[in-house]
């Protein structure tokens, strides 16, 4: 075993915070704000272009004190320099996990099985490099020598979402390259997409570590298809390049080995956006800009590596969450980024989070009987604050929310920017506040109703308050603060996995799925129904008769 082994609940800490947990849960914000008026100054932190503000969550310096010991109980600071070091702690799969090591600088030396990986990673770097330069320049070119227009990422899961969400978050940094992510094995995604490009200007990007995921090899055969049906076959070797760490995989397919990027088995799916798997992301911003997005990340893993945990941002994060989920017992948590740009940041992160920490079974093989991985869910303010905004103010259940914002706009329009800053400080401030009933009444008495039906009326328009959020206050969306922002996520998967007790790099809850469909397939294909229950072979028989 090389993590701790540690169950949370059986620590003096946890004990503590559960009768903590009594004292503090019926205290209203407002009332924390009245007791300590400096809250703003002691629960907040700066660090680069961050200004992180935790301040109205249902803590007090006992809490902060409390979650800390159980921090230092389950041993994280070990843990984080196994992490950092290159251990196999990815122990169900015999893996290191060293996507920090992706974004170290050419001086580091890392070591898995005694070798030194940062020369493969420089030269992999450089590989990326050359090759989206000469893409965007026009010193590549398709087989008609027309220049790139068009770039089509096909992957699906860790292969897709992370080179999506970025190019979208950093859309404003990006050349005259269109980007387009098929990733779904729903063929209506891929023919919508390959109606609208040309083959003599389309460059396919297959990302795929495995180069086995049967979305991904489909769409790369129907794409490859349609290419060879437009352009010679001999074409290929122009339009077709793979991002894989299964290189015979992909010869098989018939990419040349020239044209492969590789990655290695330590480099997780979720958190490979910062290997060659970020290859669509350097031909949409340039190669520069993608390489600011690893130094921030980089920047934020020294925070996190060299930090102690009263300033450390992802360990307090992490144990914020924990607080809510395991002592309030919260079902979800809301990311609300006050940015367009943004809109792909909570999905990217449901992964993330979900696929990491959504764990039952703890590191001594145990089932475990606590609470793990949060649901994470949200969209961009101040969109979300017309939808479902309603239910985190007036609904039953308490949802922490965090908010994310930029003190700048990219284009500069200052009166936008007020009006959405204005929005997102109104929203952190309404959810604390909240609204008594009497300040209801107070803007109904002008109204011409009777006093009894503004009584009535003020109970629907009350606000309890007391709904906790936190605040990340960023300078600007720059492809450096969005990588701090994306390892800052990265390092409190990790603080939290560790503290449940789970292992947070394995996914083999997304196996059993595959298996099933995988002879649900051969049935649909040869008219078989096997042996299923009751509901599924109707279902079956349904969809058959429609073939
Ligand atoms: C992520 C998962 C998963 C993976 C996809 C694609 O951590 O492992 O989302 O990225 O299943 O896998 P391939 O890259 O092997 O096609």
């Amino acid at each position: 075993m090389i993590l701790p082994t540690i169950n949370p609940t059986t620590t003096t800490a946890w004990e503590a915070l559960k009768s903590h947990y009594k004292t503090i849960k019926d205290t209203h914000l407002k009332d924390l704000f009245t007791q300590h008026p400096d809250r703003a100054t002691i629960f907040s932190t700066e660090w680069n272009d961050f200004y992180i503000d935790y301040s109205k969550n249902r803590i007090d310096q006992t809490t902060k004190k409390l979650l800390l010991d159980l921090a230092k109980e389950t041993k994280l600071d070990q843990a984080i320099q196994h992490y950092f070091e290159g251990s196999f702690i990815n122990e169900t799969e015999n893996r290191a996990v060293l996507h920090t090591a992706l974004r170290a600088p050419e001086s580091c030396h890392i070591t898995v099985d005694d070798k030194d990986i940062i020369p493969e990673i420089t030269s992999v770097k450089e590989k990326i490099k050359s090759f989206s330069n000469q893409v965007i320049s026009g010193a590549l070119t398709g087989y008609t020598g027309k220049t790139f227009t068009d770039i089509v990422n096909i992957g699906i899961g860790g292969s897709d979402l992370g080179p999506a969400m970025i190019t979208e978050s950093l859309a404003y940094y990006k050349n005259h390259l269109t980007l387009h992510f098929i990733s779904n094995v729903d063929g209506d995604h891929i023919h919508q997409n390959l109606k609208e490009l040309n083959p003599e200007t389309t460059l396919f990007v297959v990302v795929s570590k495995t180069f086995s995921t049967q979305e991904t090899i489909s769409n790369a055969t129907t794409a490859r298809n349609w290419f060879t049906q437009h352009a010679p076959q001999d074409a290929v070797s122009k339009h077709f390049v793979a991002v894989s760490s299964t290189i015979s995989n992909v010869t098989e397919f018939g990419i040349a080995e020239d044209n492969i990027f590789p990655l290695w088995d330590w480099v997780g799916g979720r958190f490979s956006l910062w290997s060659a798997v970020g290859l669509s992301i350097s031909l949409s911003i340039g190669y520069k800009n993608y390489d600011a997005l690893l130094t921030g990340a980089y920047e934020m893993d020294e925070h996190f590596k060299n930090t102690s945990f009263e300033e450390n941002i992802p360990v307090l994060l992490g144990l914020l969450s924990i607080w809510y989920n395991n002592f309030f017992e919260v079902e979800s948590e809301a990311i609300i980024p006050y940015s367009q740009y943004l809109h792909r940041l909570p999905a990217y992160l449901q992964q993330g989070i979900m696929e990491s920490n959504g764990k039952s079974i703890d590191r001594n093989g145990d089932p475990i009987d606590y609470q793990t991985g949060t649901i994470i869910w949200g969209e961009p303010g101040t969109n979300a604050q017309h939808a479902f905004f309603q239910l985190i103010h007036q609904g039953t259940k308490l949802i922490p929310t965090e908010f994310i914002g930029f003190k700048n706009s990219l284009f500069g329009d200052q009166d936008h920017q007020n009006k959405l800053m204005a929005n997102f400080f109104a929203q952190t401030e309404a959810l604390m506040n909240g609204k008594t009933k009497n300040e209801a009444l107070g803007e109904l008495t002008s109204s011409t109703s009777s006093e009894e039906q503004q009584q009535k009326l003020a109970s629907f328009k009350t606000f309890i308050g007391n709904k906790p959020t936190t605040t990340i206050l960023i300078d600007k969306l720059t492809p450096r603060n969005l990588g701090a922002l994306i390892a800052m996520y990265e390092h409190r998967i990790f603080v939290q996995g560790i503290i449940w007790n789970i292992f947070s790099y394995d996914q083999w809850g997304v196996e059993l799925g595959k298996q099933l469909a995988t002879a649900i397939l051969s049935e649909i294909d040869t008219d078989q129904i096997g042996n299923h229950d009751a509901s599924t072979t109707t279902l079956l028989h349904h969809y058959l008769r429609n073939k």
